[in-house]
């Protein structure tokens, strides 16, 4: 038996909004933090405790908000700082806290850094970015970057190349340099002392850039993977362990790594000595399970269970212990859950939306609910290129399609499954025009589902995705053993059901879940195993689950 320190964050909830497409309140088709503050109480029904806003800051959007321009202002299409304040205070009226996402392995193109930074070889903001000479007249080096093509871009008025690990309009920051720590530790405690309760830190493993050598070039690759020099180094332990205690140990904060790698990594940044981060995101189970692919996420691989259970478990197992983790399956980086994990076909969308969240809700780690995914919102499957809005996409198109090697109907169907965008469309509040998301034309198309897909009926439904979704929230604010208990993989082996046990001093908590859309046999089903806590079938049947059937047990000695 593992003893787990008690935290508020470890008995947390976290809900995640997309400020963009959340609620747009003056009808300009873009949502705004005027649109959040008018839906907190809907927050506070569905029981989340943090709310992580994705980027608020000014910010000339190429990347959606993750391309920041002025860390101290709020962007104009969002509103103005008096409507942060007063999102703020009402989140904080409601007994809720506030994460802000930072975003400091780069900035945009436009922030005054680096509008300075490129005028002279000798501007005092030089070194605020990476700056190297060409070679071969080409790029200092072979990598690429996330978004695909070359990570360096050449820049004309000095004659060297800067270094972006996104896009183009994100250069990186150079954290070597003590003057841009000095500034993004600032900056930070600036929000801090505003009042706001966390971080979730932005490709925060990729800060500590060590060398700058071609990295290795994958069979079929463009690009070399400059990964092992800059991802999860040992100078960027240093600089989390220099922000720890510079500014985060100074306040009272929930901090999330956006930091992949394995396990081993995980461990360190949330060891549970507390020198870094509270918890980071793992991507094996998102991304992870694509590596390998000449293409990465493009394929038509899919999420068997069997690869994603043994992942999820691999972490659950190694991080007990020695770190906290944090569990989801969907973000804004993501497509939608049910579309990619359950089954979003009118049949079993809702069942399998209950299933996931049960399988989520009941880990030991964290849960981080995406807009919308209490609603068991769905891919909205765009036919052409137009409808898209995200640079990756584009990107992708031009390095894949454009340049003749993939097929357009592929990387369509590969968009249709996997694209960014697809929890990018606004969310479905009511059945009215643009699913009650604007009055004015959304800035992305609204997936046509909601007018049975939306929150106006599922709160009137007892039986909806948004009700299932408020009970496991308060099951785990009810429950120690779903917060602190181990974590023991069951039926590892089996073909179609997902099941593990939390444990905790006398109490036994058994979960179960069918992963397929037909009737599994299960030795587990028995009501030996206990009082049911939530189910999203009203009965069971003996020695099997039923299509999709979630069944949680608890027994007490
Ligand atoms: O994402 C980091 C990241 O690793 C992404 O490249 C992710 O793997 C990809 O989107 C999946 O296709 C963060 C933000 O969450 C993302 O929205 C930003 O675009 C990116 O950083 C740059 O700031
Ligand atoms: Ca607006």
């Amino acid at each position: 038996m593992y003893t787990e320190k008690r935290a508020w964050w470890k008995e947390a909830v976290v809900y995640q909004i997309y400020p963009r497409s959340f609620a747009d309140s003056n009808g300009d088709g873009i949502g705004d933090l005027n649109g959040i503050t008018a839906h907190l109480d809907y927050l506070k029904t569905l029981g989340v405790d943090v709310i992580w806003c994705s980027p608020v800051y000014a910010s000339p959007n190429d990347d959606n908000g993750y391309d920041i321009s002025d860390y101290r202002a709020i962007m104009r299409e969002f509103g103005t700082m008096e409507d942060f304040d007063r999102m703020l205070e009402g989140i904080h009226a409601r007994g809720m806290k506030l994460v802000m996402d930072l975003v400091a392995n780069h900035t945009s193109d436009e922030h005054q850094w680096f509008v300075e930074s490129r005028k002279s070889r000798d501007n005092p903001y030089r070194d605020f970015y990476i700056w190297r000479d060409g070679r071969d007249g080409g790029a200092p080096n072979n990598w690429g970057w996330c978004f695909s093509g070359s990570a360096w871009e050449y820049d004309e008025a000095t004659g060297q190349y800067y270094m972006h690990l996104f896009s183009k309009k994100q250069p990186d920051l150079n954290w070597a340099n003590p003057k841009v720590r000095d500034e993004i530790f600032d900056m930070m405690t600036w929000w801090c002392e505003k009042g706001i309760d966390g971080f979730r830190m932005d490709v925060i493993g990729m800060i500590g850039k060590e060398s700058f050598e071609d990295g290795a070039v994958a069979p079929g690759a463009l690009y070399g993977d400059g990964g092992p020099f800059y991802q999860h180094t040992e100078t960027t332990h240093r600089y989390l362990r220099e922000m720890r205690q510079r500014v985060l140990d100074k306040y009272d904060l929930i901090t999330i790594g956006e930091a992949g790698g394995g396990t081993a990594d995980a461990i360190r940044y949330s060891n549970v000595e507390g020198t870094e981060l509270n918890m980071t995101f793992g991507f094996e189970h998102t991304d992870g399970i694509n590596d390998g692919n000449e293409m990465g996420k493009w394929s038509d691989h899919g999420s068997p269970l069997a690869e994603v259970r043994e992942v999820m478990n691999r972490w659950e197992l190694d991080l007990q212990g020695r770190a906290w983790n944090t569990v989801y399956m969907s973000n804004h980086d993501q497509p939608r859950q049910v579309s990619r994990f359950g089954n979003d076909s009118p049949l079993w969308r809702e069942k399998s939306a209950k299933m996931l969240g049960t399988l989520l809700h009941m880990m030991r780690g964290t849960p981080f609910v995406y807009q919308g995914e209490e609603l068991g919102m769905t891919n909205i499957y765009v036919k052409s290129i137009e409808q898209y809005k995200d640079v990756e996409v584009f990107n992708a198109w031009r390095q894949w399609v454009e340049s003749g090697r993939v097929d357009a109907q592929d990387m369509l169907r590969w968009y249709a499954k996997i694209a960014r965008d697809n929890a990018r469309t606004p969310m479905q509040w009511s059945a009215a025009p643009n699913a009650g998301f604007t009055t004015g034309t959304p800035w992305i198309d609204v997936n046509p589902n909601y007018l049975s897909v939306n929150a106006e009926a599922e709160l009137a439904d007892p039986d909806s995705v948004f009700h299932y979704y408020r009970k496991l929230i308060a099951l785990r604010h009810a429950h120690d053993v779903i917060v602190y208990g181990d974590f023991v993989p069951l039926l590892e082996d089996d073909p179609s059901v997902y099941a593990y046990r939390r444990t905790l001093d006398c109490q036994e908590l058994t979960v179960l879940c069918n992963w397929t859309d037909r009737t599994a046999p299960c030795a587990l089903s028995g009501d030996a195993l206990g009082e049911e806590l939530i189910s999203n079938y009203p009965s069971h049947r003996a020695g099997f689950l039923y299509p999709y059937e979630a069944r949680v047990l608890l027994k007490r000695a």
